[in-house]
């Protein structure tokens, strides 16, 4: 169960280098060097790691201190062979953002906003990401008054058109993912779930250029089923990036370690992932609990790998299982992949046919047995 390349597990710097700083405490732990963060998760068998500007590049570095932090993070990079699949920009930590970043209500801040994004694109470019998030953490309000929604995705749509001719006119092979969430920091954020941001994507100039980045606690705390957006973002070929964590119901962002939360939803989440055709990099987007220290923090990294390897293995000795196939045909669940109407059908031949709706009311679906087959199979009792 030894995590390889092969399985594409990526992590933030952000994640394993979260000092535990929260709204009612201090920091319990010290800084991580970004050089510090490549060499473990090589280690530990990563895949790549993930960045924000402001992870590697301190806000308000000179142009020789930029240079050197890039520098030190690309030999570490050379040194172990970790890839950057995807970066993304800070818009929401420096005080400047508090009222926004795209959609600010002053101009002025959604200019500064354009820039820091454009200055960090070319080093993902350079860095070889294909893939750019875009989380609009403060993209939002707490009052109703404050903000004219409708102009706000005006705005929204303005950066991200002006972003993507950006890459094009580069000749960057960049994509943009956008990450949905509900609320936190801001009362409430726009593009709050998958499904209203599959919606604005629609609107966008180049919106094959952009896709999804979905992250499991975020659809949660909404009270939304992240298998079922999961699998609908992969219907609209949207499915970009994704942010695996853990999430136990409808509360704050908890960001706990992949599975140590809706752990059954998880089992189903990687079945998906394993077989609806997602070949991106299986990133984690959590924070280590701010009860750790350093051991834990390592460890935590180790142990979202281990859990979706775990749950990767499960859910293919599920799909294997007799049991299981014989029981998704008792429930149907193959003929829901037949077409409705026959090949040109007319309307009078489908008129013509008489149900028996008692009998057909009356059939049992057999979802009980074939969900306990799946909690089994998770709780590794052997058929
Ligand atoms: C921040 C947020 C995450 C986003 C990151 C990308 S930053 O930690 O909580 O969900 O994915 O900006
Ligand atoms: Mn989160
Ligand atoms: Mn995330």
């Amino acid at each position: 169960m030894t995590p390889v390349k092969a399985d594409k597990f990526t992590f933030g710097l952000w994640t394993v280098g979260w000092q535990a700083r929260d709204p009612f405490g201090d920091a319990t732990r010290e800084a991580i060097d970004p050089v510090e963060t490549v060499h473990r998760l090589a280690e530990l068998g990563a895949y790549g790691v993930t960045f924000h500007d402001d992870d590697l590049i301190p806000f308000g570095s000179d142009e020789a201190a930029r240079q050197k932090h890039i520098e030190r993070f690309k030999a570490a990079l050379a040194e172990t062979g970790l890839v950057v699949p995807m970066a993304t920009t800070n818009l929401f930590t420096h005080p400047v953002f508090k009222e926004g970043a795209f959609t600010a209500n002053d101009r002025d801040v959604r200019r500064f906003a354009l820039r820091k994004v454009m200055r960090n694109l070319d080093l993902a470019a350079e860095l070889g990401a294909n893939t750019y998030v875009f989380w609009g953490g403060r993209e939002g309000s707490e009052s109703d008054a404050a903000k004219d929604v409708r102009a706000a995705l005006d705005r929204f749509k303005e950066g991200l058109d002006f972003l993507a001719q950006y890459c094009i006119d580069r000749g960057y092979d960049i994509r943009f993912a956008l990450e949905p969430k509900p609320n936190e920091p801001r009362g409430d954020i726009l593009l709050p779930t998958i499904g209203h941001a599959l919606a604005f994507i629609n609107s966008l100039e180049h919106s094959e250029m952009v896709g999804l980045n979905p992250e499991v606690g975020h659809e949660q705390m909404a009270g939304l089923n992240f298998v079922h957006g999961i699998a609908q973002a992969l219907w609209h070929g949207k499915l970009f990036h994704i942010d695996l964590n853990g999430q136990r119901g409808v509360k704050y962002d908890q960001d706990f370690v992949f599975g140590h939360g809706d752990v059954l939803n998880a089992f189903f989440l990687v079945d998906l992932l394993e077989t609806g055709g997602y070949e991106g990099p299986r990133h984690f987007d959590y924070k280590p609990l701010r009860t750790e220290d350093i051991t834990g923090v390592w460890a935590s990294a180790a142990a979202n790998m281990r859990t979706y390897l775990l749950l990767k293995e499960r859910a293919a000795a599920w799909r294997a299982d007799p049991r299981v196939v014989e029981a998704l045909a008792a429930s149907k669940v193959p003929e829901l992949s037949v077409p409705t109407l026959n090949p040109g059908e007319s309307y009078e031949e489908l008129m013509a046919e008489k149900s028996d709706v008692d009998a057909l009311a009356a059939r049992g679906s057999g979802i009980v047995h074939l969900n306990q087959l799946a909690v089994e199979h998770l709780m590794g009792v052997k058929p």
